[in-house]
Parts: C-alpha cells; structure tokens; sequence
C-alpha cells in the first residue's frame, strides 16, 4: 500500500472480539499462561503487549522496514542501540546533532570506554577519515537538529558498512513520510516518536525500524533487558498521530517552504537554513534525498543575543519551548535550550551561533504564522 493508506491502516484490522475499529489499549502488565511458557503471545508488558505489538508494525511499515521496536523516549531509544557496543568500541556521528544525543554519546558511553568521534557528516569523505579498525556504528541525523544540514544516507551507509559498521539515521526531522533510511542503505532508523509521529505535543516515546531479523533479536533483547518500553496508552497515543501524519507534514512542509522563502527576503534577517531554499548548499541533495524539504527552519537575526531572546519572547503564537513536529508552532534558542548541554567550544566548532532561532512550523494558517514573526522583529528591534 502507498504511505499514507499504510499511516491509516497498517498493523491494525478491526478487534476480531469486539468489532472495535480502533486498536484497544491493553493496561494489563502480565498475561495469563495455559501452561508454563505456553500463552497466547505475551506474558509480561515490558517484553511485549498487544497495544506496543500494533505500533511496532505500524511503524515497520511506514518506514519500510521489517521490524520496528517501541521505547519510552527517542532517548531510551538512542540508548538501546548505544547497548549493541561493548567497551573500546568506537562511533563516528555528525557534529550536528540533538544535543541529547551528543549528551548521551560524551557524557553517558564515553564514560563507559566507547569513544565518539564528531565530523562534518555534511560530506561522507570526512565521515570515511574518521572510521577507525574499532568503529562499530556510524550515528547520522538527516536533517540535523538545528542547522538542517543533510547527509547522503546511501554514501555514508555504505562508508560504513565498507568499515563493518551499521550506519543509524535519526529520521525525527524528516519522519518517514518525507524520507526513509532504510531503503537508502541505513541499518537502523531512530525516530523520536514524541515529535511528528506523535504530531500533538502529548507524549514522549522513541522506536527503532531495521531490516535485519538478527538485529531485531539483539535490539530487543536490550529492550526487555534494560526496559525502557513506553505504556500501552503512549503507544496508542503514537498510533492515533501517525494516522494524520503525511496531512499535518503535507501542511508543516508548505507553512515551513513559505515562511522560510518570507523570512529569506526579509531585511534584518542575517542567514535561513531550511533545505527547501535554493540558497540552502545541499538543495539538490534535499530534492533528491526527501520528498519534501521538513517543516523545521532555523535562522538567525542581524543583532546579538539579547536581540534574538527579546524576538523568542515576543511572538505569540509561536509558543517559545523545547521540542517539535507537533500541529502548533514552537520557537526556541536552541544554544540556550535544547543544545545548552553541549559545552560553548563544541557548539562553536560545529558552527551553531548562540542566537540562532529554530522553528518548529505548525499546521496553524501560514498567515497567522507570519504576521507573528513579523510582530515578533518588530518588537525585538525596538
Ligand atoms: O525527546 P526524546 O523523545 O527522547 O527524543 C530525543 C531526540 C532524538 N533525536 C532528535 C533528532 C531529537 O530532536 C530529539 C529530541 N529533540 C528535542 C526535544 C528538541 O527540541 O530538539
């Protein structure tokens, strides 16, 4: 089936007890066995439940993949990959990343002897110099988290599996409506549920999509083992976005390419990175790698600091908050919130000003959206 009959109907057919057209929420933590080790599929919640069952096969389809594996956050999900490596191994990973995931590289596994090396993942020549006889993984965000910059998925993967290495793309950007690793070469594909999958800003959850059958028994051997699963009613609260996500992404993307386009012409505006501008150096890789160009933008403003705080905290309907991909519109200083955990000097090595502003387009009216930022300069020029 096509993405968006898939986003409506895959892993879920009406409950063969009830007629429910929905897919039911299962609470129950353990299930009842005929005999010891013989059951009906579960028996306990954090190894499987039929609720988690459904939102795995959802997103196994979506992103073209075989399996999918759901956590409690893109972060236990990050971690449950991290748990493949055993001390001494090494990750190549782009310098452009969720300041979470540097957190849990350099300041969680780094500690435990398995060493990361950041590079420009932009060009696949740098992410290549870096591999080392002990690299183990390459860790690639496409689009990154907050300059939008792109990595080609299908050269980097093969880099690294000419090294022996998986290659792991973080689609929390791009989702698998707009572009899926797998079928460019990626062995495991990271979505941060809580953002476009999710798509309303009311849960937190993380999965994991792969092909291989043998990768899928390790991941989930760590995700029984360590635990960290989402609830039954997460799951259900990321089925019931996932079924409008090709329409609210449709809508981001073209409120994103508009106010992108907007704010590009617009004086006082020093630079916009957003992968659907032809002035973005990676468009054509963006046209070739996505269906359409994200519904993130960031950009920055002539002026310092105080000039970019005062601009967050004047917009209005742009909520000023951490987080993204849901149907309203957030704005944040990413040096300041999301990546405040990386130390100053790495965010400056990895070119990310402290006053750059990132946008998470909403599906509200393009313009409403508009008539804010421009309020929103106003104010923070005065
Ligand atoms: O927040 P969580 O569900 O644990 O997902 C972590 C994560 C992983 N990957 C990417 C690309 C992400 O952007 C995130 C979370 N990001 C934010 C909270 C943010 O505002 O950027």
């Amino acid at each position: 089936m096509r993405f968006e009959t898939d986003a409506v109907h895959a892993g879920t057919r009406p409950d063969p007890t009830t007629g429910a057209v929905m897919p039911p929420i299962h609470p129950s933590s353990t299930f009842a066995q005929d005999e010891p080790g013989v059951h009906k599929g579960f028996d306990y919640s954090r190894t499987n439940n039929p609720t988690r069952s459904v939102l795995e096969a959802q997103i196994a389809a979506l992103e073209g993949g075989k399996f999918a594996l759901a956590f409690a956050s893109g972060m236990a999900a990050a971690d449950a990959v991290l748990h493949l490596l055993s001390r001494g191994d090494h990750v190549v990973a782009g310098n452009d990343l969720y300041g979470g995931t540097r957190r849990i590289l350099t300041q969680v596994y780094e500690r435990l002897g398995i060493r990361t090396t950041y590079v420009d993942a932009r060009n696949p020549n740098a992410v290549e110099r870096a591999v080392r006889p002990e690299t183990k993984l390459a860790w690639l965000e496409s689009p990154t988290n907050p300059l939008l910059r792109l990595s080609d998925l299908a050269a980097c993967a093969a880099i690294a599996h000419g090294a022996g290495a998986l290659c792991l793309a973080d689609n929390t950007f791009a989702t698998p409506y707009l572009q899926r690793p797998l079928d460019l070469g990626a062995d495991i594909v990271l979505e941060s549920t809580t953002k476009y999958l999710g798509g309303h800003s009311d849960v937190v959850g993380g999965a994991l999509a792969v092909n291989d059958p043998d990768l899928r028994k390790r991941l989930a051997f760590i995700q029984n083992a360590v635990g960290g699963v989402p609830s039954p009613f997460d799951c259900w609260l990321v089925l019931r976005g996932i079924k409008t996500l090709a329409l609210r992404v449709e809508r981001g993307c073209a409120n994103a390419t508009a106010l992108a386009g907007w704010l590009a012409a617009h004086e006082g505006i020093r630079a916009v990175h957003y992968p659907g501008l032809e002035s973005h150096p990676q468009h054509d890789l963006a046209k070739r790698q996505m269906k359409l160009p994200g519904a993130m933008v960031s950009f920055e403003l002539e002026g310092d600091l105080e000039r970019a705080k005062r601009f967050v905290s004047a917009t209005r309907l742009f909520t000023l908050a951490e987080s993204l991909g849901g149907v309203e519109s957030l704005i944040e200083i990413p040096a300041l919130m999301t990546h405040a955990s990386i130390p100053a000097d790495e965010r400056r090595k990895a070119g990310l000003p402290d006053a750059l502003i990132r946008l998470s387009v909403g599906i509200e009216a393009v313009e409403d959206l508009r008539e804010d930022l421009e309020r929103a300069l106003a104010a923070a020029r005065g």
